[in-house]
């Protein structure tokens, strides 16, 4: 084979960047092999440095539901880079994207736009404690909330005992009020209100995992969660990060409030889609809550960046996109066509498969049946699932580096893109059996 640029690139990369790349999970290190380093990319599609396509189903993780280089957003940032780039003043343009988000979330009465998930995550855990004057979190063993220190951390033996870190650097004080409980078990949380409950700020959840790859919140474990922090003066955060704008107009939490009449979190993480895959997060809730912020309140947070006019523009002209009547029914049926196809191809090899999927955003596993916690999902085996990666990559179909990460969809994935892939799948699965 003529020289490999993506390998070249990587050597590259790894002499001036740790691990070559700028978040892990890009780094392959889950399944081996030379990561692609993309050219350019376009629609459903992105080419790699050695001129190689890709149906690409992680779309920079989620945001890229349009497709790549969508004419309205392209045109939207060309006009935008034109009037400046960043100001560090306000702008019109950050109304009307906090607008244009508070429409599909009645949950969501004022917003803060912040520059990455990990920073609205952050804010919102400081704006619960800041809110209610307490210190301690609850947040579920497999979901991830972006990489603050408080967030950082694994269940603790026991209820007792409280997290312990899950990374070098984070101090054990950091972490000491935060405790890690199992995502689906009722009985788990409510002991932990029973010991705990006037003294914690928050529980954070993902109401969909897709940092487990695809586990749902079952609707009595989301019941609960949100009764006992009634009842006990806690907030329920819900980030959606992942699933906001990607599983539903209105979010997770608009699916949740369909199966729980007048449900709804108390502060809501947003990120990914509302940027439309520029650096562009917000966090936001209630009046009540959202003005105990600096500089209104005693809760500081704060950030150059924040709203950016060129982000800004770009996750406007996205969200408007998105909005348009038919283009989530239009999403889902596509979703579920893969998902049906994946399933299909693998019953007929034989191979233990499972999966789900929500609006634009899948999951699936190589077990028999879905996984309803993080201890579940790690008995896929991950040789397996590796073997499966890389025969989907060299057939030109480019799944997500990880077991545990979900998969998502874009407007501009074709039926013959699902028919492709739902073909290349089947010729792995069968050497997989
Ligand atoms: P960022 O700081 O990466 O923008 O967002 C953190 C975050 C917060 N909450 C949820 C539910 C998230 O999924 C994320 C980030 N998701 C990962 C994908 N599993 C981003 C990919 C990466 O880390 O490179």
């Amino acid at each position: 084979m003529a020289t490999d640029k993506n390998a070249e690139l990587f050597e590259r990369a790894r002499a001036l960047i740790p691990g070559g790349v700028n978040s892990p999970v890009r780094a392959f290190r889950a399944v081996g092999g030379t990561p692609r380093f993309v050219q350019r990319a376009r629609g459903a599609y992105f080419w790699d440095a050695n001129g190689d396509r890709y149906i690409d189903y992680i779309g920079s993780w989620g945001p890229m539901i349009l497709g790549h280089g969508h004419p309205r957003v392209v045109e939207a940032v060309q006009r935008a880079v034109e009037e400046g780039f960043s100001f560090g003043a306000p702008t019109e343009r950050e109304i009307e994207l906090a607008e244009e988000v508070a429409k599909h979330l009645p949950a969501v009465e004022m917003l803060r736009l912040v520059s990455s998930g990990t920073e609205a995550a952050m804010s919102a855990i400081r704006l619960a404690r800041g809110a209610t004057g307490r210190n301690r979190i609850i947040k579920f063993e497999g979901c991830y909330h972006g990489h603050a220190d408080a967030l950082l951390v694994k269940a603790g033996s026991g209820l007792a005992t409280f997290g312990h870190p899950t990374s070098a650097g984070v101090p054990a004080e950091v972490v000491q009020h935060t405790l890690v409980l199992e995502y689906n078990n009722i009985a788990q949380l409510e002991e932990a209100f029973a010991a705990h409950g006037e003294d914690i700020a928050c529980v954070a959840i993902e109401p969909i995992a897709g940092n487990m790859n695809f586990v749902r919140a079952s609707v009595p474990f989301m019941q609960r969660c949100r009764e006992l922090c009634s009842r006990h003066g806690a907030l329920l955060v819900f980030d959606e990060v992942m699933t906001g704008f990607r599983v539903a107009l209105g979010g997770a939490q608009s699916v949740y409030a369909r199966a729980i009449p007048g449900f709804a979190p108390d502060l809501t993480v947003l990120g990914k889609v509302i940027g439309g895959g520029m650096p562009l997060a917000a966090f936001g809730g209630p009046r009540r809550l959202m003005e105990r912020l600096a500089p209104l309140g005693p809760v500081y947070q704060a950030g150059t960046l924040s709203g950016n006019p060129v982000a800004t523009a770009c996750g406007l002209a996205t969200l408007q996109e998105i909005a348009r009547p038919g283009f989530y029914e239009a999403l889902a049926q596509k979703t579920r066509a893969l998902v049906d196809g994946l399933k299909g191809a693998a019953a007929e090899a034989g191979v233990p498969f499972s999966a789900d999927s929500e609006g634009g955003m899948f999951g699936f596993f190589l077990l028999p049946q879905l996984p309803r916690n993080y201890g579940e999902v790690m008995k896929s085996d991950s040789e397996r699932f590796g073997r499966l990666f890389h025969g989907l990559l060299d057939r030109g179909v480019y799944i997500a580096p990880a077991l545990y990460e979900a998969g998502f969809v874009s407007a501009a994935h074709g039926d013959d893109d699902i028919a492709r892939t739902v073909e290349a799948a089947s010729e792995v699965f069968r050497s997989l059996a």
